[in-house]
């Protein structure tokens, strides 16, 4: 009931805010909670981000729909939802999706200082993906 008042007196779904972290151990546990974040993402209630690590490389990526997410590297391809996880799954890794608000995934998910130049291909290149004047 309170978080139902808080959307209303917000205008944010009550999906925003929540999140489930996958990892290479836990995915029967979690699929149906990705499922539903996915779900509510296409029906923009939300903007879907996934933040975490492949190994010690940390990665970020925000939902752009229909099951396919955009990384925070300029040349990685488009990334299938299944696959993704798949491939969390199978390798030394962990991801945190979050229901973040509407019109907030780019620069949660994929590019922090909103300078254009993606979070991954900054940590890449040695600029600073917090600072806009700091750039590859
Ligand atoms: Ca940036």
């Amino acid at each position: 009931m309170e978080q139902y008042q808080l959307a209303i007196e917000s205008n944010l779904a009550p999906i925003v805010g929540q999140q489930v972290t996958l990892d290479d151990g836990n995915e029967a546990i979690v699929a149906a909670r990705i499922d539903l974040l996915e779900a509510r993402a296409d029906l923009l209630e939300c903007d879907l981000v996934a933040k975490g690590r492949i190994g010690s490389t940390a990665v970020g990526l925000s939902y752009l729909g229909n099951g396919y997410f955009a990384t925070d590297r300029q040349s990685a391809p488009l990334v299938a939802s299944a696959g993704l996880r798949a491939f969390v799954t199978s390798h030394d890794a962990a991801l945190t999706y979050t229901c973040a608000p509407p019109g907030s995934g780019y620069r949660i998910g994929v590019d922090r200082d909103l300078d254009g130049h993606l979070d991954g291909d900054e940590v890449d290149a040695g600029s600073d993906p917090a600072d806009p004047n700091s750039t590859p």
